[in-house]
């Protein structure tokens, strides 16, 4: 190779360089990775939705169908979507995420490729569309809709050959083209086991990790919906939380080594923690129903979660770098049972009111290495942040002119330049002396910490180990109304 060719190779070296430089810094700081893509990012901002299961076991009273159940039993007398949209955005949730197709391959919308669907039930004289109409609901309410649609289908004949991923493939076609814009689709992790399929009456099994050639149905989704999220226990852009109860794990990091998962894999939970130095940004959602099933059963009017459970649940799942899912099971009625939109409604008020007035706004912000500027903290933008200098020991400190009260602490990450914070604590100043509220691990997206009602004058939050330097968006301090 003569001089003058090495000259020009390096010259590229050296701008490409420069140049990925430049892209991973953004305000000067370099970004720490994995990253959130775009569709992650504005995922991420919704903290709080709905899911709802409502299809053919609603009125067969069961969990899972077999598959052999009749279209003349999909029959609500009094189904309102609108009310369910009205119900969920006053409790403060920012979408829904609707059972389309459950287990038992019964489809809300006349799907042309089936008859196994609402245009051969009597709701509407089979004239109907349930996820159109879901989907005008969310728009009158300012919702997002998303779409749940089972990958194990005990109905259809071809459950177990290819010709059922053309299918699968083909009514995901037409969930993602006739609805509008959808921000998640959401894949189940249940599949293969006995079934009617078409009659044949058996047990099929599929092998979870090759059968539904998860590579191309992304493909597929990306090209008819590129802004929407994909949900599976192994992402792509969100994971399973790892558990149905509505607690993520103390410790998560939104990074894993992806290629370690699949949907449906054995011992999922192991893995839902993530790890500090996984590959991929693939954050978690917690997925709980606000009754004991998924679905509706007449007897569990009663045992609907109560407002306190419901706001561990949240301060669990949003306060611990995760998303909150509810699940309410509409009943047969086609409505959010009364006991159910209570305490939903109850929820969102308590929240409301909770995060209405963050009192750090009255102190004074100091920190150990002063190199901020305080506004930066409250402003609600994650992208203004406070850098610190170092990767241990960071100190913010909170001190009020006179004496406050307050049981809720909120601190986030600026998690667009990756999850760094490993270690922290935080402490109020009673008598003179540092009292340990809570000490713990990972922060990210937004870390909650509910304690009992206290009043002092100062808090100190100590970050004492960082992957990298820490950079935090936002910090709060609440006084949440009595329960009564
Ligand atoms: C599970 C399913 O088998 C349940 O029926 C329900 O849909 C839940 C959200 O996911 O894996």
């Amino acid at each position: 190779m003569n001089a003058f060719f090495k000259l020009n190779i390096m010259k590229s070296y050296i701008i490409a360089f420069v140049f990925s430089f430049i892209i991973s810094c953004q305000n000067g700081y370099k970004d720490v990775k994995p990253v959130p893509s775009e569709r992650q990012k504005n995922w991420q901002e919704m903290e709080y939705y709905a899911f709802i299961h409502f299809n053919m076991n609603t009125f067969t009273n069961k969990e899972w169908g077999y598959g052999d159940e009749s279209p003349s039993t999909f029959n609500p007398s009094e189904l309102n979507t609108d009310q369910w949209a009205r119900i969920i955005k006053e409790s403060g949730m920012k979408g829904i995420i609707i059972t389309a197709k459950h287990h038992d391959g019964f489809s809300l919308w006349p799907s042309t490729y089936t008859e196994h669907s609402v245009k051969n039930s009597p709701w509407k004289n089979g004239k109907g569309d349930l996820i159109k109409d879901l989907e005008r609901s969310c728009k009158k309410y300012g919702l997002k809709l998303g779409i749940y649609l089972s990958p194990w289908d005990r109905n259809h004949p071809d459950y177990g050959k290819e010709s059922y991923i053309k299918y699968f493939r083909n009514q995901l076609t037409e969930l993602l083209t006739n609805y509008g814009e959808i921000f998640e689709v959401w894949f189940d992790g249940a599949n293969g086991g006995s079934g009617y399929y078409g009659g044949a009456n058996d047990l099929r099994k599929v092998d979870k990790k090759t059968y539904y050639d998860w590579k191309n149905t992304h493909k597929l989704i990306r090209e008819l919906q590129p802004k929407a999220v994909i949900f599976s226990d192994a992402g792509p852009d969100v994971r399973w939380v790892g558990n149905e109860k509505g607690y993520a794990n103390k410790t998560t990091w939104s990074n894993i080594y992806r290629d370690s998962l699949y949907a449906g894999m054995p011992n999922y939970n192991k893995f839902s923690s993530g790890q500090e130095y996984g590959t991929h940004f693939i954050p978690t959602e917690t997925d709980v129903s606000i009754r004991p099933g998924w679905y509706y059963h007449p007897e569990e009017d009663d045992k609907v979660k109560s407002l306190e459970k419901l706001i561990d649940i949240y301060f669990n799942s949003v306060g611990l770098n995760s998303s909150l899912l509810l699940n309410i099971p509409v009943d047969k009625r086609g409505l959010i049972h009364e006991n159910d939109a209570k305490n939903m409604l109850e929820l969102g008020r308590f929240l409301k009111t909770t995060f209405s007035n963050n009192l750090i706004k009255e102190s004074k912000i100091t920190y150990n290495d002063n190199n901020h500027s305080d506004n930066k903290l409250t402003d609600k933008n994650i992208n203004t942040f406070c850098a610190f200098k170092s990767k241990k020991n960071n100190v913010i400190t909170i001190s009020f002119p006179k004496l406050k009260e307050a049981d809720v602490f909120t601190i986030s990450e600026n998690i667009n330049l990756g999850q760094r914070i490993k270690e922290f604590k935080l402490e109020v100043k009673l008598k003179d002396k540092w009292v340990l509220i809570e000490e713990g691990t990972t922060i990210g997206t937004k870390r909650l910490i509910k304690f009992d009602p206290i009043e002092f004058q100062y808090l100190r939050f100590t970050i004492i180990n960082s992957k990298d330097i820490p950079l935090i968006s936002e910090i709060g301090l609440y006084k949440s109304p009595e329960l009564k």
